[in-house]
């Protein structure tokens, strides 16, 4: 029975990835940071079936402790500051969880369990202002927030200790994937929960920021699928994961709108305090290496992943959506 230990376990990917490698037949380690109340709800469903044992980023001694504790075949590095706004308020933090977070982890692999296999939840992020469209595996980085310049350095720790130390590490480039475990504060999920609600008469206007991004979007439990498969070839490498797709913010609230057969215009306000100070107005991927390599492919399209999303927080908030 193999082992895989996964940071970020109570997050919206960890709760997925965790679904699969218990399905899988795997014993699951999650790594948790101490919190004054617990934020297991993502994985209360399978919370019993899990073994989570507490570290941090921020402390190297409990990351040894927790690798000499569990001995995982697998490491799926999915922890870190991930909300890109949020890096602009707190810089130095996030680069000591996303950044520097991934060299105390692989520090403590090295010293502990070198044969382990090692994933780092790279993002589209790092493409910021885009070199070339689509992005591939060899387009270069050019990050435009704290959070993706602190990801970069993540991406490329992880190709330096794969090239010093010939760890088994690499990276997955994921584009923006949702579901209805995504936190509220990401775009996606701030407009499903406002539809839900506006449909409750619980609110009627929904602040928005910069709704001409565009994103290339897909669901999350596609996007655990590839890392799994990425940790099982025989040679540690990159890939893009992506829907080869993408859409407007407007579009996306539009389709959402129309889900619950409201309309989006009655009810969005822009509000400037909402737009980055450096944006990123266009991502697309090419999952093409993928898709030959490992055999992968996304079952959710754009237009299914907003109704389920829609349709979840409706049923949420006890509400139909006619
Ligand atoms: P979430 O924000 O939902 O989850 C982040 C997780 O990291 C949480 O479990 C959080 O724990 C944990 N964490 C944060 N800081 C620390 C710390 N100092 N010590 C221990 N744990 C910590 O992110 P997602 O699940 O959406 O994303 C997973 C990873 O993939 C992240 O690294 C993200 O940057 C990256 N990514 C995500 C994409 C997406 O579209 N979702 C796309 C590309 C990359 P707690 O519950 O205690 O806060
Ligand atoms: P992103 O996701 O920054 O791409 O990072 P987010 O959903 O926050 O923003 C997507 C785009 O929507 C625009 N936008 C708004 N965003 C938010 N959050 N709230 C708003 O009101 C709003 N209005 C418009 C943003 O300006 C942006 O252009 C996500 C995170 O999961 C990262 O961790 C991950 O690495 C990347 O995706 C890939």
């Amino acid at each position: 029975m193999k082992k895989a230990l996964i940071t970020g376990i109570t997050g919206q990917d960890g709760s997925y990835l965790a679904e699969l490698l218990l399905e899988k037949g795997y014993t699951v380690y999650g790594m948790v940071r101490r919190s004054s109340t617990e934020t297991f709800e993502r994985v209360a469903h399978i919370k019993d079936r899990l073994n989570l044992v507490q570290a941090d980023l921020l402390d190297e001694l409990s990351l040894i402790k927790m690798l000499e504790a569990t001995v995982p075949d697998e490491i799926y590095n999915l922890a870190a500051m991930s909300f890109v706004p949020s890096s602009w308020s707190q810089p130095v933090l996030t680069g000591e969880f996303t950044g520097l977070g991934v060299t105390r982890l692989l520090e403590a692999v090295r010293l502990v369990c070198p044969q382990a296999r090692f994933y780092q939840a790279s993002s589209s992020e790092m493409f910021g202002k885009v070199r070339e469209v689509p992005q591939t595996e060899l387009t270069p980085f050019h990050p435009r927030s704290p959070y993706g310049v602190a990801k970069a350095y993540g991406h490329f720790i992880t190709v330096n200790y794969r090239e010093s130390y010939g760890l088994h590490a690499l990276s997955g480039i994921l584009f923006n994937h949702e579901s209805p475990r995504r936190g509220k504060e990401f775009v996606t999920r701030k407009i499903t929960d406002g539809v839900a609600r506006i449909k409750a008469g619980l609110q009627d206007k929904l602040p928005m920021g910069n709704i001409e991004a565009k994103r290339d979007w897909g669901f999350a439990g596609d996007y655990v699928r590839a890392m799994w498969l990425m940790l099982q070839q025989p040679e540690p490498e990159e890939y893009i994961i992506a829907s080869g797709k993408n859409h407007s913010v407007r579009e996306f609230l539009e389709l959402a709108f129309a889900c619950a057969g409201l309309h989006w215009e009655d009810h969005v306000v822009v509000d400037s305090s909402l737009m980055r100070p450096a944006e990123v107005e266009h991502l697309l991927g090419d999952a093409s290496k993928a898709r030959t390599r490992l055999g992968w492919k996304a079952d959710v399209d754009f237009p299914s992943l907003v109704r389920l999303m829609v349709d979840a927080d409706l049923q949420r908030y006890g509400v139909g959506n006619k």
